[in-house]
């Protein structure tokens, strides 16, 4: 492919469509009220269109960032969803929910833009996910036509500060995968100069030296020096199935946002940017090069009717429905109780189907424990389900520190069960981005502390089925130990669940023995949404959470407590590791309690609870997380709202104090709701 092979009609359309766009917006609908939020991608638009216009393949993916409309309009986006979503209509990518500049495009006809996000460089990991699963999808699962396909991701001169560009950048150059970065430098992020970005100010003069990394550095005004690098970069990605990184100077002719008035450039600085406009330069190429005056004017007048429409069609889409607004946070069902299935991402997108399963476990049988029975299950569902990826930091060779994944590897190849690079966002980015391309990712996060850089990615994952309004989800699995062992400390004993109860779109499960670990494991790998699957690293081994392996087929539905103790007195609400010390506290204390297990804290099982405080009128709740809008605070702020009148004393909490936990044995014994202290607790209530 080489300059010659551009299409340069269609390049000088798409470059047109967005220039007149954002005039249109900028000097009408922003003016008028009509569009909200407005970012323009003057001086973007030439290597933006070129670039999109090589992007030919169905699975060829591009992961964009708000100045990427030009992009977005060359792989198809329709010039009225483009108008529309910024003056927040209903329809289009995500039906007034998300900013106008933040969009998707499901891969149904063509290349995929993958979910887009606010955070400036979050685009990075989910492309690296989408390039190793053409990877593995061509040459594990035997799918046809993948072998040519990339991964595409665009960003800013800032956006190269940030983690997500340096783990993707490592995931993509260790693994060798077919990932094009395209960086578009336009001097400045937001206000602040490049050289504060990166030594020197320019990317690719630094990275010259990555291993497994093509470099192409240029002028992204010059259309025959865009065509060029362009070109060779993709063939070389396509081709080499091997990574490269064009960054491309670029004039940035506006503020960063419509409300940006430049101050902090200088009147000469903003002149010589326009002087390097590039779609002056394009027509002045294109004219060079044969095209006569009249039919650009011609094109530019096209192009100026289909936008008078387009504005048009978006001015009559009618305002989202309020009604609307909390659906699509989790897989919705019809009438019929069919699960409406979001356009792209994970497997019942992909139309897979999985055996029958049992409800009742298999009660014979050595007794196992939570490792054991978590890597059965793990290892039954790789069996049966070739698109499910195991992977971690140590999962692989070693089999991970908790041993959960131990002989995976062995069995089922390094394709599959493999270990990652050291970086958190990277395996919660990775996996959204294998998700998307219809694989299952059950990552594990070594200690849930370490979530902590995965923040980011973790949240855009949960929101996007929200975000875009059922067009994308990303269903995984997220295995993460935590909570007190012998000892305890700061990194590896957090619970600190709650956190992930506000991270909108996710499920959460916290087993307490054995069965009930491969019972909520299997259902969260065959669950349409993203779960947090938590292990108490005190119950791993633990004699009393061990169970005959309960079956193959077994799973235990999602938000279904169990209630392990029946007693008429008190009602306990625990999880993980607190349930065996409630049922001491209370056998020891001979007090009849109703001991429910949540299992589930999201969703989580009000009716039990309920019911059992209709029978008990009294409540304690344990749990190791701290105390302050802790988990505990909202089952209490619940069953005070509703079961006001059921009660006959006030409801209690017995949990961790605002602190974090502590190393020495004896200080974190002093703080943790030990057996003792969840008696006294119990006691108290009872004679209340
Ligand atoms: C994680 C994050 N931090 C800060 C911001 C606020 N912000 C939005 S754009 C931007 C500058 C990005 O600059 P660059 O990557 O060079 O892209 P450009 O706008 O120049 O195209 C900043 C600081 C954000 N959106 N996300």
């Amino acid at each position: 492919m080489s300059h010659s092979d551009i299409d340069w009609e269609l390049v000088a359309r798409n470059v047109l469509r967005s220039r007149l766009m954002d005039e249109v917006e900028e000097e009408k609908l922003v003016p008028n009220n009509e569009t909200m939020y407005q970012f323009s991608a003057k001086g973007h638009e030439l290597g933006q269109a070129v670039l999109g216009s090589l992007l030919t393949d169905p699975w060829d993916a591009v992961s964009a960032y708000y100045r990427s409309r030009p992009m977005l309009i060359t792989l198809g986006l329709p010039l009225a969803d483009a108008l529309a979503a910024p003056m927040a209509k209903s329809g289009g990518y995500s039906n007034g929910r998300d900013i106008g500049v933040v969009c998707n495009m499901p891969g149904s006809d063509g290349p995929t833009v993958l979910p887009m996000a606010g955070d400036v460089g979050s685009q990075y990991t989910p492309a690296a996910g989408w390039a190793q699963a053409l990877w593995y999808r061509s040459k594990v699962t035997d799918d046809a036509g993948l072998d040519r396909a990339i991964s595409v991701v665009l960003g800013g001169d800032g956006s190269v500060a940030t983690n997500g560009f340096w783990s993707a950048l490592n995931i993509v150059s260790t693994l060798d995968l077919p990932y094009l970065f395209y960086i578009e430098d336009n001097r400045y992020g937001l206000s602040v100069p490049a050289e504060l970005q990166t030594p020197g100010g320019n990317i690719a003069k630094n990275l010259y030296s990555y291993k497994n990394l093509r470099i192409y550095d240029g002028d992204g005004t010059d259309p025959k020096e865009v065509a060029g690098k362009m070109s060779e970069a993709v063939t070389r990605v396509r081709e080499k199935r091997s990574p490269a990184l064009i960054r491309m100077q670029v004039p940035r002719l506006c503020g960063h946002a419509i409300h940006d008035n430049q101050a902090y450039k200088s009147k000469e600085m903003i002149e010589q940017e326009w002087e390097r406009d590039p779609v002056a330069r394009l027509k002045s190429h294109l004219v060079e090069n044969g095209w006569e005056e009249a039919r650009w004017k011609a094109l530019k007048k096209e192009v100026q009717e289909e936008l008078d429409e387009a504005v048009e069609a978006a001015r009559s889409r009618s305002e989202p429905d309020p009604e609307e607004t909390k659906k699509h946070v989790f897989t919705e069902y019809d009438k019929e109780g069919n699960p409406e299935i979001q356009q792209q991402g994970g497997l019942y997108a992909e139309g897979v189907a999985f055996p029958d399963v049992v409800l009742e476990p298999e009660r014979d049988g050595q007794r196992v424990n939570i490792v054991e029975a978590e890597r059965r299950t793990l290892e039954y569902e790789l069996e049966i389900n070739d698109k499910v990826l195991v992977f971690g930091e140590d999962v692989g060779r070693k089999g991970g520190v908790h041993a959960v994944t131990q002989g995976l590897q062995r069995k089922f190849g390094e394709e599959r069960v493999f270990d990652t690079s050291l970086s958190e966002e990277g395996i919660v980015g990775r996996a959204a981005g294998l998700a998307y391309a219809g694989l299952m990712p059950v990552a594990e996060i070594q200690f849930r502390k370490y979530a902590d850089p995965a923040t980011e990615q973790i949240h855009n994952c949960g929101t996007v089925r929200w975000r875009t309004a059922n067009r994308f989800a990303a269903p995984m699995v997220l295995r993460m130990p935590g909570g007190f062992a012998k000892v305890g400390d700061p990194w590896h004993s957090l619970c600190n669940e709650v956190d992930f109860l506000h991270a909108v779109g996710w499920q959460l499960v916290f087993p307490s023995n054995a069965a009930d670990a491969a019972g909520l494991l299997r259902s969260a790998m065959r669950s349409n949404n993203p779960t947090i699957f938590f292990e108490h690293r005190n119950l791993l081994d633990a004699k009393h959470a061990r169970c005959p392996y309960p079956g193959d087929d077994y799973v235990v539905p999602l938000g279904e407590a169990e209630l392990v103790e029946e007693g008429s007195d008190l009602t306990v609400v625990a999880w993980g590791a607190m349930v065996e010390r409630c049922r001491k506290a209370a056998e020891e204390g001979g007090m009849e309690i109703d001991l429910i297990d949540l299992r589930s804290l999201m969703p989580w099982d009000r009716e039990t609870v309920l019911q059992s405080l209709e029978k008990t009128n009294r409540c304690v709740i344990v749990h190791e997380d701290a105390m302050t809008a802790g988990f505990g605070s909202e089952i209490s702020a619940t069953l005070a709202h509703e079961g006001f009148k059921l009660l006959d004393a006030p409801i209690r909490r017995v949990a961790m104090p605002d602190i974090p936990v502590p190393f020495n044995p004896k200080l974190m014994n002093s703080v943790m709701p030990t057996k003792d202290r969840i008696q006294s607790v119990f006691k108290e209530v009872l004679e209340f």
